[in-house]
C-alpha cells in the first residue's frame, strides 16, 4: 500500500497512558502509527521516561516523548507547550489513563474515602476534560478523541468500586465533550475493553478468573486481543467514523450483551 492510502496518513496524534509494551495505549499507538499517523507520547513521570522513550524510538528517532502527570494543570500546559515545538496541528488524542488508590479496589465501595474518590475521578475522568481543552487550539481541522472505559461504569463489577463510578463520569464526559465540540468537527468516543492483561490489571485479585469468565460467557468464547483494540482505535480515528461521536463502543467479545 502506498502511504497516501493509509487511513491516518498525514494525521498527528498525542498519546497518554503508555507505561510499557503491554499498555493498551501502546497497542493503539502502534495501530495509529501503522495507519500512517505521526505521534507524540507523554509519560507519567521520570520512572517511565526510559520505557516510553525506548518504545517511541521504535517509530524513528524523531518521535518525541514528554512528561505529563495529568493531575497537574501546570504539567498539562507544559506538555502542550512541548508539543507546539513539533506541530501546530493535532488530529488525534488518546486518553488511556486511570488510577485509584489500591485500597479502594478491594473491600466494599461504601468504605471509599473522600480522598480516594477525588483522586480516582481527577486522574481517570477529569483529565479527559483538561487534556481535550488543552488540545483544542491545535485541533483546527477537527479531530478525534478516544478514551478507554470498562463495563464497571455500567454494571457493578466486584472490587472495581470507585473506578466504576469514575468510568461512569468518564463516559458522561465523553458525551458532554462530544456535544460541545461537534461543530468544530471534533469527535469524542470511548472504547470499552474487556479485561486485558496489563500493568493496571496485574495484582487485581481474581483477574485470571475474570479472563476465564469472559472466555466461558462471552458470545465469541474468547478474550480480546490487543490488536483488536488497536484496530478499533484506528477506525474511530479515521474518516470511516466521521459521523460517530459521543459513543461508548464495546470491544469485549460481546460479553456485555448477555443477561446471564
Ligand atoms: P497501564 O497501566 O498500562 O496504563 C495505565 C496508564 O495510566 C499508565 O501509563 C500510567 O502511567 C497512567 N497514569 C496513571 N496515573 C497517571 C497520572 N497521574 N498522570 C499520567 N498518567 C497516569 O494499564 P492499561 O490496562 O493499559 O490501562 C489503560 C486504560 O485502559 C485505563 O483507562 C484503564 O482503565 C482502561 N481499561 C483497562 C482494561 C484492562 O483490563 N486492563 C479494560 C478496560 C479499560
Ligand atoms: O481500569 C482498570 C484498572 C485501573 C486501575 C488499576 C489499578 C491497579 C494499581 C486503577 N487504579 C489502580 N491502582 C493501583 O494501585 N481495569 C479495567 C482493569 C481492572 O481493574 C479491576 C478489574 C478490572 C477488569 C479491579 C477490580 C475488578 C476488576
Amino acid at each position: 500500500m502506498s502511504s497516501t492510502s493509509l487511513p491516518l496518513a498525514g494525521k498527528v496524534g498525542v498519546v497518554f497512558g503508555v507505561a510499557n509494551k503491554r499498555s493498551i495505549a501502546w497497542a493503539i499507538a502502534q495501530a495509529w502509527h501503522q495507519a500512517g499517523a505521526k505521534l507524540i507520547f507523554s509519560y507519567q513521570g521520570e520512572r517511565l521516561k526510559d520505557n516510553v522513550e525506548e518504545l517511541a524510538g521504535t517509530f524513528g528517532a524523531e518521535t518525541a516523548a514528554y512528561p505529563c502527570d495529568v493531575s497537574s494543570d501546570a504539567q498539562v500546559a507544559e506538555f502542550f507547550a512541548n508539543v507546539a515545538k513539533h506541530t501546530d496541528t493535532i488530529d488525534l488524542l488518546l486518553h488511556s489513563v486511570a488510577f485509584a488508590p489500591k485500597e479502594a479496589l478491594t473491600g466494599r465501595f461504601v468504605d471509599t474515602t473522600r480522598e480516594a474518590f477525588a483522586v480516582a475521578h481527577d486522574i481517570s475522568a477529569y483529565s479527559l476534560v483538561g487534556l481535550t481543552r488543552a488540545a483544542l487550539p491545535f485541533m483546527k481541522n477537527g479531530g478525534s478523541v478516544v478514551a478507554m472505559s470498562y463495563y464497571g461504569a455500567e454494571k457493578v463489577v466486584p472490587h472495581y468500586n470507585v473506578m466504576g463510578v469514575a468510568k461512569a463520569a468518564l463516559e458522561a464526559s465523553v458525551r458532554y465533550l462530544a456535544a460541545d465540540l461537534g461543530r468544530q468537527k471534533i469527535r469524542v468516543n470511548a472504547i470499552s475493553a474487556g479485561p486485558m492483561n496489563t500493568l493496571a490489571a496485574r495484582g487485581i485479585a481474581g483477574f485470571t478468573e475474570m479472563l476465564k469468565h469472559y472466555e466461558a460467557h462471552s458470545p465469541l468464547g474468547r478474550n480480546v486481543e490487543m490488536s483488536e483494540l488497536g484496530a478499533t482505535g484506528v477506525f474511530l480515528a479515521s474518516d470511516g467514523a466521521a459521523a460517530i461521536t459521543g459513543q461508548v463502543m464495546y470491544v469485549d467479545s460481546g460479553y456485555c450483551i448477555m443477561g446471564m
